[in-house]
């Protein structure tokens, strides 16, 4: 089977999984790495084995030599290397927060279209397990229509351990991980008209809001709850589960926490493990994204072969950043938001 060659960009705390999905991924392999900083160019090359080492993505691109591009930096580099990579015809995945503002990442899937390569967003949450088993169970038809969802997250994880970057923006919970929740929401129940978000920051030590309660009036008619926290102390903490109620015309899903999905229509009540898979490099309670890494990883490369759009293209990536960017305009304003008019 032919090889696709890829460069990765962003050798930090996240890309580590990306190059163990990688290496794990049929079809593609990793055969250059940059990062502007040297010690974290040399942990990672030195751990995944890679000898073509920049510091400067201009140089990588230049020296060439690969068929895409994996981008695995902080937003703020994110368009600047997505409109390198499109100058030099090259296919770009590029991590999530697709890019500071919607007009951003509306021009970059611009630049991507016109130069004619496929962008993909490492939006990686959809392609959890259990995220994927709700799915295909709601594509049964096992609880009719669905006219009602709560896709929840809340946690005191110590998120900022790992990425201290988290507690200095002016913006947290929505853009970093509500982004990931909305996008499920919009995985499982579509589109999404219009909104109204509440916020608040309770840790004091951060910049940003670390709580945020969002209701979603999705293109079907049904509503939905987005509801994320890093300041809820549990007994038995969840991290980094989210945790699905559908209620639909015939029944309703629950995904309780441990991974436990629950069916209830006319004919009872079924419950199933849904647990993800512990990879042979993955940690709990990390394991449920890691696996979720190789999974998006693996779809890059059938479409890449195959030429057909990926799940979370840019284009449909633009759909889930207008909803972050609703909802900090709606909690700052304490109105309701028409999605569609920020797409237009
Ligand atoms: P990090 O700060 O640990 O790593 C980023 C790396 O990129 C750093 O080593 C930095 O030196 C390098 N870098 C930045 N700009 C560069 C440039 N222009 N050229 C070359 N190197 C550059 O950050 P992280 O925690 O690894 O996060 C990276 C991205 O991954 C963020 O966008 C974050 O939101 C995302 N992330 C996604 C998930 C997920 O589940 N999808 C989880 C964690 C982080
Ligand atoms: O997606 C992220 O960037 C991470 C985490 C998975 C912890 O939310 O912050």
């Amino acid at each position: 089977m032919a090889q696709f060659r890829g460069a990765l960009i962003g050798c930090g705390f996240f890309a580590v999984n990306q190059m163990y999905g990688w290496r794990d991924v049929e079809g593609a392999e990793i055969v250059a790495i940059c990062d502007r900083d040297p010690e974290r160019l040399k942990i990672v090359g030195d751990t995944f084995g890679i000898e073509r080492r920049y510091l400067d993505a201009s140089e990588l691109f230049r020296d060439g030599g690969f068929d895409f591009v994996d981008i695995a930096t902080t937003v703020r580099s994110h368009r600047p290397l997505v409109e390198l990579a499109a100058a030099h015809r090259l296919p770009a995945i590029c991590q999530k927060p697709f890019a500071p503002t919607l007009a951003d990442a509306k021009a970059m899937v611009k630049a991507c279209r016109d130069a004619g390569v496929p962008l993909m967003v490492h939006e990686n949450f959809r392609w959890q397990t259990p995220i994927r088993a709700v799915r295909e169970v709601l594509a049964t038809g096992a609880i009719g229509t669905p006219f009602w969802g709560r896709f929840s997250f809340r946690s005191a994880y110590d998120v900022f351990s790992g990425q201290p970057y988290l507690a200095e923006g002016e913006r947290f919970i929505i853009e970093d991980l509500g982004i990931h929740t909305l996008d499920i929401a919009r995985y499982i129940l579509g589109d999404v008209t219009s909104l109204t978000a509440r916020t608040r920051r309770v840790n004091p030590r951060i910049k940003g809001e670390d709580v945020a309660t969002i209701l979603l009036d999705h293109d079907s008619g049904a509503t939905s709850i987005v509801d994320v926290s890093y300041a809820t102390r549990l007994a038995d903490e969840p991290f980094p589960e989210t945790l699905i109620e559908l209620d639909g015309s015939e029944g309703s899903i629950r995904l309780y926490k441990g991974y436990r999905l629950e069916v209830t229509n006319a004919a009872g009540t079924t419950t199933s493990d849904v647990a993800p898979a512990l990879l042979p490099w993955a940690s709990r309670p990390w394991h449920n994204i890691q696996e979720s890494v190789l999974a998006i990883q693996q779809h890059w490369v059938e479409q890449l072969r195959s030429g057909a759009e990926t799940s979370t293209s840019g284009a449909d990536n633009l759909k889930t950043f207008a909803l972050v960017e609703a909802a900090y305009a709606s909690a700052a304003t304490g109105q309701p938001v028409d999605v569609r008019k920020l797409l237009a």
